[in-house]
């Protein structure tokens, strides 16, 4: 669903200037209160992102960083301002194979490593799984998104093994979003583990979202600004998505009160640090392909097996006939 998003020079009777210069301003942040001219917005958007990527010790400038990209502007916009702000930096691309939308996301993620000159590699999900998300979710009669965020997970981390860092382009309505759904739903486990930053261990990369505190309109406003063409469409399948009605509905409330959702989320964080402990949960290495996992055998593995064991039965099937 493309956006349309709002820039101050779009309303004829708002005749804001620069809190910075004084020039004309064209955005407009009323969460912040402020208005900025187009090269000072740019600056404050990096430096907050800087900021965020300190505040909370993501990473530093020796660290190697995996961004993962979907073609969009949040991971395309992240993935050009740590590379402007001279972090090390590489793009990390899956290939879900999901009707065109998938061909359009590759050609916007492959233009754009082009053009910035940056590394992103490209991962197929199906060399990896032996059938694509689509045909998975078919076979086993699962809904498609559940089966795409495991191979994603499993696959992301699996590529991180070579990086210091996973960095992913949630923003702050990504991440209101999932902590309204978590406390509708109290949501324990998952507000426990909710944060900007999942620590390493056990095999596994740590896990950073610097555009943590970053609205999806700024980062609309930045990709757009640094000359980033990024795919405007979603994934087809995230149409009537319940994360969509809490953004929606977050949307509607910022509207009254400028401010909210950084409230709402930058409150938990602090809440979450003095008050909840995620629980060590033991992780042993899956007894198929060796990454860490809390059972016997990883998510990733069951659903390759569970895949296999299908195409056997039809195969048998067919052949009794
Ligand atoms: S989970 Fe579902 Fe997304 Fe995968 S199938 Fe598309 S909407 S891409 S974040
Ligand atoms: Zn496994």
């Amino acid at each position: 669903m493309a956006r349309r998003w709002r820039f101050a020079g779009s309303y004829p009777e708002v005749k804001l200037k620069c809190r910075i210069c004084g020039s004309k301003a064209e955005v407009h942040l009323r969460s912040h209160n402020i208005a900025l001219c187009r090269e000072d917005f740019v600056k404050f958007f990096e430096r907050r992102l800087l900021r965020t990527v300190r505040r909370f010790r993501m990473f530093g400038h020796q660290d190697r960083v995996l961004v993962a990209v979907s073609g969009g502007k949040d991971s395309l916009g992240l993935l050009h301002a740590l590379k402007k702000l001279g972090y090390k930096v590489a793009g990390y691309h899956i290939y879900l194979d999901i009707d065109g939308y998938s061909e359009r996301s590759l050609e916007r993620v492959e233009a754009f490593a082009r053009m910035e000159e940056v590394e992103i590699r490209v991962e197929g999900v199906e060399e990896a799984l032996g059938c694509t998300i689509v045909e998975a979710s078919e076979k086993l009669r699962r809904p498609i998104c559940s089966l795409c965020g495991t191979v994603k997970r499993y696959l992301m981390n699996r590529a991180a093994e070579e990086f210091d860092v996973l960095a992913t382009g949630h923003n702050l309505d990504d991440e209101a979003a999932t902590l309204l759904g978590n406390l509708l739903h109290w949501q324990e486990g998952y507000l426990e583990r909710q944060g900007p930053v999942l620590k390493e261990g056990d095999g596994f990369r740590r896990k950073v979202k610097p555009l943590s505190f970053t609205a999806e309109y700024e980062t609309a406003v930045y990709a757009f600004l640094e000359g980033i063409d990024y795919i405007v469409e979603e994934c087809p399948y995230a149409r009537g998505a319940t994360s969509i009605f809490y953004k929606d509905v977050l949307g509607r409330i910022e509207e009254k009160m400028p401010g909210t959702k950084i409230r709402f989320l930058g409150g938990f964080y602090k809440f979450r640090g003095e008050h909840l402990k995620p629980m060590d949960v033991p992780l042993r290495l899956c007894t198929m392909c060796g990454y860490p996992t809390t059972g016997e055998v990883c998510n990733f593995c069951k659903l390759k097996e569970r895949l296999n064991s299908r195409t056997t039965e039809s195969e048998q099937y067919i052949s009794k006939k």
